[in-house]
């Protein structure tokens, strides 16, 4: 049995985008989003986020619902559109009102309110005025986040700048498969470097609020390691181990990148982001904690085919979830263990885990997922190992309430602890819902 601290969080996470829909109400805006999602080819069943599970509407009930199963932390996303629905400028009362009232729903139902402010979804008007390529993106990030010090500042319970610059970056900018869809690595790079500052602006900006809420940002971090003891194989999944961890680790607790990487991509033909000398002071911020997104521990084979890293990932025949994704829950330890000892934070909140799973609903309303529960209970078991290893995680977020969005792969991938039926917008607990709530009921888990 590992019993959990008793400060110990546990909550569940969300997006704007994947779960808000009201894509045009309220005076919101488009988002990259609803740009990248009407391209067809774009999203694997061409389903889009105008309506998604309809949080704009549902949010009593969804609320409620998390409370009742007993969650602590309720943690979602704020659609920069729909508070500045022209990116700067005129702040939309609407917006505002929206998310102050999910603020209150989110505390009457006895949960605390994680908000993060960047998860993906960059108003459109920005993106065409060249969006993370653009370094007057800090400026605008700026205005941004001083919005919702100021009118959220009170009731927040955590902050959290950005969720997964990796996927902002390299996904959008080098791979293509999200929002803007580019293929270029020297631009996801610069994407990523000013990703890293408009952090550091947010942090800086809110330690001259005096607001005493804490402020952190969410990295998705995973170790990538060799698939065979080949000397090549093993140089090649360094180097993607180093792009998905230590390039955005290190800006934020040491104030660089790795110079090792950087020289690496050099050479291989990438340009480097300009690094001013004011930048340091802005990347090094101090953070009060750092969220961690873990699904997977990813493997890796030399490939002089795959630009620019040589390197290519691959299964190497662990069971795998409905996201295509090996279930490997003792890289969940190992990436708490990798962060604590390379960076030292104070505090760590693994702000996602979850799975992907063949739901289906059931005559008599049930969705028996128990292969979700299992996946929950081996990992949420390895998050127990670390703390008895003294690393500080203090709390467990359950990506995802409810069923979503999934951004490329639309609404058919189901990671929710709620089933939606998208036709009527019922919800449906599963079971995963019931056993999360005995385990944090408990505080402990076999
Ligand atoms: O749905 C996403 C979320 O937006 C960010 N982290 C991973 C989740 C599952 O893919």
């Amino acid at each position: 049995m590992i019993k959990f601290p008793k400060d110990f969080e546990w909550g569940t996470a969300t997006a704007s985008y994947q779960i808000e829909g009201g894509f045009h109400e309220g005076g919101r805006t488009d988002g990259i989003w609803d740009r990248f999602t009407r391209i067809p080819g774009n999203i694997a069943d061409g389903t889009n986020g105008d309506i998604a599970c309809d949080f704009y509407h549902h949010y009593e009930e969804d609320l409620k619902l998390a409370g009742e199963a007993g969650l602590q932390v309720y943690r979602f996303s704020i659609s920069w559109s729909r508070v500045l629905p022209d990116g700067t400028g005129a702040v939309n009362r609407e917006g505002i009102d929206f998310y102050k009232k999910v603020i209150a729903k989110i505390h009457e139902n006895g949960m605390k309110a994680a908000v993060t402010m960047y998860h993906w979804d960059l108003p459109q008007c920005l993106q065409d005025r060249g969006g993370w390529m653009n370094r007057e993106i800090l400026e605008w990030f700026r205005e941004y986040v001083n919005v919702l010090y100021a009118e959220l500042g009170e009731s927040v319970d955590y902050w959290i700048t950005e969720n997964e610059p990796f996927c902002t970056s390299i996904l959008g900018y080098w791979t293509g498969e999200h929002a803007p869809g580019f293929h270029d690595y020297s631009m996801a790079l610069l994407a990523v470097h000013h990703l890293m500052l408009a952090h550091g602006v947010a942090v800086k900006e809110y330690r001259k609020t005096g607001l005493k809420a804490e402020i952190g940002i969410t990295l998705n971090l995973n170790r990538v390691y060799p698939a065979t003891d080949d000397p090549k194989d093993v140089e090649a999944a360094a180097r993607l181990d180093m792009q998905s961890n230590a390039l955005f680790c290190d800006p934020v607790f040491k104030g660089c990148y790795p110079r090792e990487l950087f020289d690496y991509l050099v050479e291989q033909g990438v340009t480097v982001p300009e690094i001013r000398e004011e930048d340091a002071e802005l990347l090094g911020n101090k953070i009060d904690f750092l969220g961690i997104n873990m699904y997977e521990t990813h493997y890796a084979i030399y490939d002089k085919e795959s630009w620019p890293y040589q390197a290519r990932e691959v299964k190497t025949g662990r069971p795998i979830t409905d996201a295509n994704w090996q279930v490997t829950p003792e890289g969940m330890t190992e990436i708490l263990e990798f962060a604590y000892e390379n960076y030292h934070p104070e505090k760590i909140i693994v702000t996602e885990n979850g799975a992907a799973c063949n739901d289906w609903l059931q005559e008599n309303g049930k969705v028996e997922d128990t292969n979700r529960i299992e996946f929950l209970h081996q990992y949420i078991k390895a998050v127990g190992k670390a703390i008895e290893e003294g690393i500080p995680v203090k709390g467990y977020y359950v990506w995802c309430f409810c069923d979503n969005f999934e951004w490329a792969y639309g609404l058919a991938r189901r990671f929710g602890m709620v089933y939606v039926d998208y036709k009527t917008q019922k919800r449906y607990p599963k079971e995963s819902l019931h056993w999360y709530s005995r385990v944090i009921a408990a505080n402990e888990i076999e």
